[in-house]
């Protein structure tokens, strides 16, 4: 079993349900145990004109390959109606493998860890409330060291998911 976590991202057609009905395709994925789902976090877009995000991190552990992963949490996006109309246009869902395990994949459908995730507090934070703060991405920073990099600004955490 490899530890996954997986970044949730709506700002469509009812955002925390569409988080909500992830979560729940997620915990039925084969191969895989639910360990758990952050709290669901609001926060502007960052391409402007688009509306506002909720966004979440869920964690599960699995014996699937990465790319068979990769192919279940796109259809768990097309189920939930997510059109690919232009790269980073709104969406109903988006499913982002953020780490596996602690492997490295350059792979041309699949980067991981997930590009820019250090950066993205909307990521960060959410991804804080389930992994230990001496997780290491692979630049060898720690968790605890990216957030402390990563001001909260911007982002409203709910209280209920
Ligand atoms: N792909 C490569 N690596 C991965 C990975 N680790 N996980 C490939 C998932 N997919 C990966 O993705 C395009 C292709 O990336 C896939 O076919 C897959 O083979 P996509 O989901 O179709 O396209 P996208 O989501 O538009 O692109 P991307 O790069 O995921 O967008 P971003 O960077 O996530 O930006 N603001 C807030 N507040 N919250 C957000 O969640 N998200 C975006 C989208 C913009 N602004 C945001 C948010
Ligand atoms: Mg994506």
């Amino acid at each position: 079993m490899e530890r996954v976590y997986i970044g949730m991202g709506s700002n469509l057609a009812a955002p925390a349900e569409q988080l909500r009905s992830a979560v729940a395709a997620l915990a039925r994925l084969p191969q895989s145990e639910w360990v758990g789902v952050s709290a669901f976090y609001q926060s502007d877009s960052l391409l402007p004109g688009q509306p506002r995000y909720t966004n979440a991190v869920a964690a599960l552990d699995t014996t699937l390959a990465p790319l068979d992963l990769l192919d279940a949490l796109q259809a768990i996006e097309n189920e939930q109606g997510r059109e690919r109309l232009e790269r980073w246009g709104p969406r109903t869902l988006d499913l982002d493998i953020l780490l596996f395990g602690d492997r490295l994949i350059d792979q041309p459908r699949l980067k991981v860890p997930h590009y820019h995730m250090q950066e993205r507090a909307f990521v960060l934070y959410p991804l804080a409330e389930l992994a230990p703060a001496d997780l290491r991405l692979a630049d060898g920073r720690t968790l605890a060291e990216l957030l402390e990099a990563c001001p909260f600004v911007g982002l409203e955490r709910l209280t209920t998911n």
